[in-house]
């Protein structure tokens, strides 16, 4: 199975995606986690990127679709792949698109977490407290909110447009979350 998760900073992408693996045996590829870890090890990339992710704003696409060509390319994703935080805007959905159909290998399955504006910033803010984030930060929230809905939000209807969409509510108790997505992906649900 090919997922793709969508949704806005702070609606549980992450979280949902590492939990989806247990269940889905297949996979979690974070473009977010590739892009600080590479910031960790000090990477000139990484470094690159860190200051454009500190400002809120997206990272460059080829350096995104490189990432990305570079991590479809490995052997553990023959079986598919939870693909979190790409593809972020158009340029991005379309290069995934040409990527896969070249390792024929389509997305099977697109899914938006919804979650209201309230929750987010509430989420956001925990988060900012327990990890320290540095694109946690109030003034930073709110230019990815302004980029999320700018550049991310046309690619729910890209993949709604293609019959792949299904919107999932993020409200709620992460397992519920959960329960909620497997459902859309007809897994069998009953807890192990
Ligand atoms: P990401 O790492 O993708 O950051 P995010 O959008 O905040 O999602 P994340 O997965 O971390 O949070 P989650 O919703 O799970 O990206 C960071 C930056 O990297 C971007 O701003 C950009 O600069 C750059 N970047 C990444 N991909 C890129 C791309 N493709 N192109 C260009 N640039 C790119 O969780 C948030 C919080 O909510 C957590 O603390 C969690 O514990 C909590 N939570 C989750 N579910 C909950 C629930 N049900 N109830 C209560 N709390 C919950």
């Amino acid at each position: 199975m090919r997922i793709v998760l969508l949704g806005a900073p702070g609606s549980g992408k992450g979280t949902q995606a590492a939990l989806m693996v247990e269940r889905l045996g297949i996979p979690h590829i974070s473009t977010g986690a590739l892009l600080r870890n590479a910031a960790k090890r000090g990477t000139e990339l990484g470094l690159k990127a860190k200051s454009i992710i500190d400002r809120g704003e997206l990272v460059p696409d080829e350096i995104m679709s490189d990432m990305i060509e570079e991590r479809l390319g490995r052997e553990d994703v023959a079986d598919g792949f939870i693909l979190d935080g790409y593809p972020r805007n158009l340029a991005q959905a379309k290069s995934l698109d040409t990527m896969l159909e070249r390792l024929n290998q389509p997305t099977n399955e697109a899914i938006q977490i919804d979650v209201d504006l309230d929750q987010l910033v509430k989420r956001i803010a925990r988060r900012a407290k327990k990890e320290g984030r540095s694109d946690d930060t109030e003034e930073v929230v709110r230019n990815r909110m302004r980029v999320y809905h700018e550049q991310t939000a046309p690619v729910i209807d890209y993949y709604a447009d293609r019959g792949l969409l299904s919107h999932v509510l993020g409200d709620g108790e992460v397992e519920e979350v959960l329960e909620r997505i497997l459902s859309v992906l007809s897994v069998n649900q009953t807890s192990t």
